[in-house]
């Protein structure tokens, strides 16, 4: 194991810093490490892994499909991209749909969509588009994307930024109302803050933000990347809210766990921007990928992987209440993206997720303070009891300390 690490210390970027585990295998909702112990995954790759790891049915269909036709560009047709986003406009109830990789690229799609509309639609002078974000946000790494970024770390010796970019308070509908101006584009919003530790806003601030950007002709684009696909009991998290977005973004789970896939959404009228040559992507849309994430799509339905999520999240969610722990701030969450707050002047996230490693079970911290639980949706209901047991004995323990 240390040799691994010490390995990657030396040839990878040190842009993450790991937990001290080497993971060598996965299925369903575990993974083991070099040494044969088992975890039980609640962190899912960041909610890439909803489908749990190397799902059967997703593993036949890379394979097959890796040996008969993998990746052309989109230069030809390929008999697999078109049945594929016929099935994820079909299922989110957008008109079109552009594929990408992975996240931060279907942002910048947005972002780039909702410029020229702007311009060629709505009649902004050129140059001239706002495009309003939310304090909070993640939206991927890019510099475009990190332009819009209210996290010091994020941004700093990154700079010049490209600017056209305002931000708001998240989840205060009147301060959207305040920032938008006749050349705003749109407005970008995750409908749960993921990165942002797990925020979700007030009930009602989504379907109060469609209805201002009705009003003013202004494009309302949901990032769902994290939330989206069954992750928070609802196929998209803005069907909570009745919200039909202008725009919406999926990756992560898009790819089923397996290969990077990403899209952005539109009605037509938006997506009709997109002249040939104006915007593409080498691997976007490629046999694999759209072979793959067609079918997770159908194990979502199928599975009834959106209703799992309600039901698993809601009895994780009042077990995780019924802690009552003197370390916890607060334990917040929608379906299965949970997020629980400790006191920093108690103890740091950190602390809290590497006694979690030595349960058995895997999470990630989000800033210093928020543990996130996110476990791929086909997790069981004596998943999730093992899992508390264990939580509940680790902050018994750290608080006892
Ligand atoms: N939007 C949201 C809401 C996300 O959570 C992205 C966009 C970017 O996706 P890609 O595929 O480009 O990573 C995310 C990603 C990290 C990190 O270390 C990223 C995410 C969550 C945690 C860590 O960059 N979410």
């Amino acid at each position: 194991m240390t040799d691994t690490i010490s390995l990657e210390d030396r040839y990878c970027a040190r842009n993450y810093a790991p937990l001290p585990v080497v993971l060598v295998r996965g299925e369903g909702v575990f993974v083991w490490d070099d040494r044969g112990k088992r975890y039980l995954d609640m962190m899912s790759a960041y909610s890439a892994v909803s489908h749990g790891h190397c799902h059967p049915r997703l593993v036949k269909v890379l394979s097959e499909q890796a040996a008969r036709l993998a990746v052309v560009s989109r230069a030809f047709y390929s008999d697999r991209l078109a049945p594929f986003l016929q099935r994820l406009c079909e299922v989110t109830g957008q008109e079109m749909a552009l594929p990408m990789n992975t996240g931060a690229e279907a942002v910048e799609t947005a972002l780039k969509a909702a410029r020229k509309w702007a311009y060629t639609v709505k009649g902004v002078a050129p140059d001239r588009a706002e495009i309003i974000a939310c304090e909070g946000n993640f939206h991927g790494r890019t510099i475009a994307v990190v332009a819009m970024s209210s996290e010091p770390q994020y941004r700093e010796g990154f700079g010049p930024f490209p600017p056209g970019f305002k931000r708001v308070p998240y989840g205060d509908a009147a301060a959207l109302a305040a920032a938008i101006t006749p050349n705003t584009a749109a407005f970008l919003v995750e409908p749960i803050q993921g990165e942002g530790g797990i925020i979700i806003p007030p009930p009602g601030y989504l379907a109060e933000c469609a209805r201002l950007c009705k009003q003013h002709n202004v494009l309302l684009i949901c990032d769902e990347i994290q939330s989206g696909l069954g992750r928070s009991g609802a196929l998209l998290a803005c069907d909570h809210d009745g919200v039909k977005p202008d725009g919406l973004i999926l990756g992560k789970a898009l790819g089923g766990g397996l290969l990077p896939v990403s899209a952005f959404l539109a009605r037509r009228e938006v997506m009709a921007v997109f002249q040939p040559g104006d915007h593409g992507s080498t691997f976007g849309g490629n046999p694999l990928a759209a072979a793959v994430a067609q079918e997770a799509l159908d194990i979502i339905v199928d599975e009834k992987l959106v209703e799992r999520a309600l039901h698993m999240g809601r009895h994780f969610l009042a077990g995780l209440n019924d802690l009552d722990c003197p370390l916890i701030k607060e334990v917040r969450g929608k379906g299965l993206l949970i997020g629980v707050e400790v006191d920093p002047q108690r103890i740091t996230a950190r602390q809290v997720c590497e006694s979690l490693m030595e349960q058995g079970i895997l999470s990630k911290e989000t800033h210093e303070t928020v543990i996130r639980f996110a476990p791929p949706l086909v997790v069981t209901e004596e998943q999730i009891d093992w899992a508390l047991a264990r939580i509940r004995q680790v902050f018994t323990a750290l608080a006892a300390d």
